[in-house]
C-alpha cells in the first residue's frame, strides 16, 4: 500500500430511490501534488417522505467508494485503479449482487465528455475492485462506479482523478444525429419533435451496415440487453446527478434499439449507445439538447 495513496475524495452514497437520488459528499484532503480531486457538493434537498418511502431497513446502509491510484500517473499509459466499497464507518462491504452480468460497472469520462470508457472491475475480496484504464490526455476525469450491495439497491458513487498537464479545451458540441462508426451507420431519433424536461422520451437508435445501408442483422445481447445507453449532462464539475443509465426496451425491430428515459434539467447531454455486433462492441456517441 505504500506506493499507493488515496485520491482526495470520498463520495458517500445514500439511498438511491427510484428516479431520485440523495447524495452526500464528504471530502478529505489529498496530499499528492500530481493528482488532486476537485471538490463538489451535490447534496440534494429531499423530503423525509422520499427518503423513507419504500426503503427496507437493510438498504439504509450508507456506502462510499474510495479510489486508490499510483502517484505520477501519465496519460496514454495503463493505470491500475483500486476501488474500495465501504460503509459509513469505512468497513468493507463484502457482498455484491450481479446486475447486467457484472458486479460493478465503471464509466470513466473526461470532464469535457469527449472520452468515454465502460469497464468492469474485477472483484477481489473485502469490498475491493481492481481494473486498469487509460486516460488519453491531461485533465480531469470522473468515474461513475455502479454497484449493488447484496440485498440492497443499485448505487452510483462518483470518483475523480486528474492527469497533470495542460488543460484541455472545451468540447466541440456537434448536434449531428447521424454518424458512421466503422462498419455501422447509426442515426438517433426521438419520440418527440424536441427533447423537453419532465417528459418520458424514447431515444431510438437505428443501426445500418455501412456497406449495404440495410438494418444490421448481427445484433447480439450486450450485458444481457439489446444495448446500453449512458447519458451524462454537460456540467463542471460532473456529479452523480448528471449521470443516467437507460435500459433498452425489450422489443424493437431488427437494427433498431430504443431506450426510454427522462430528463429533469435542461442542458446539453452526451449519450453513448453501446451495441454488440457479433462480438464487436460499437460505441455510438451523440450530443443532444434538452430544453
Ligand atoms: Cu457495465
Amino acid at each position: 500500500m505504500n506506493r499507493f495513496f488515496s485520491v482526495s475524495i470520498i463520495t458517500l452514497t445514500i439511498l438511491l430511490t427510484p428516479g431520485c437520488s440523495l447524495i452526500k459528499s464528504e471530502h478529505t484532503s489529498g496530499s499528492n501534488e500530481h493528482i488532486t480531486a476537485s471538490t463538489h457538493d451535490d447534496s440534494h434537498a429531499m423530503t423525509d417522505r422520499n427518503i423513507n418511502e419504500g426503503e427496507k431497513e437493510s438498504d439504509s446502509v450508507t456506502t462510499q467508494a474510495k479510489l486508490t491510484i499510483p502517484p505520477n500517473i501519465k496519460s496514454q499509459t495503463p493505470v491500475p485503479l483500486v476501488i474500495d466499497i465501504q460503509d459509513k464507518e469505512g468497513k468493507p462491504i463484502a457482498k455484491f449482487q450481479t446486475f447486467q452480468e457484472q458486479l460493478m460497472h465503471l464509466i470513466v469520462v473526461s470532464e469535457e465528455l469527449d472520452f468515454f470508457n465502460h469497464i468492469h472491475p474485477t472483484y477481489k475480496e473485502n469490498g475491493r475492485f481492481e481494473v486498469e484504464t487509460n486516460f488519453p490526455k491531461s485533465g480531469n476525469y470522473t468515474l461513475f462506479s455502479d454497484y449493488q450491495p447484496a440485498g440492497g439497491k443499485e448505487r452510483v458513487s462518483v470518483l475523480k482523478a486528474q492527469i497533470p498537464g495542460t488543460n484541455p479545451s472545451p468540447a466541440k458540441i456537434d448536434l449531428n444525429l447521424a454518424k458512421t462508426f466503422g462498419d455501422t451507420k447509426v442515426s438517433l431519433t426521438f419520440s418527440q419533435p424536441s427533447l423537453k424536461v419532465r417528459q418520458d422520451v424514447t431515444l431510438m437508435f437505428d443501426l445500418r451496415d455501412t456497406a449495404t445501408n440495410q438494418p444490421i442483422t448481427d445484433l447480439q445481447p450486450y450485458l444481457g440487453e439489446r444495448g446500453h445507453l449512458v447519458i451524462i449532462k454537460q456540467s463542471s464539475p460532473l456529479t452523480k446527478a448528471d449521470y443516467i443509465h437507460a435500459h433498452a426496451v425489450k422489443d424493437s425491430p431488427a437494427g433498431k434499439v430504443d431506450f426510454m428515459t427522462h430528463f429533469s434539467r435542461p442542458g446539453k447531454y452526451k449519450v453513448w449507445g453501446q451495441f454488440n455486433r457479433n462480438g464487436k462492441i460499437i460505441t455510438a456517441d451523440f450530443w443532444i439538447d434538452v430544453i
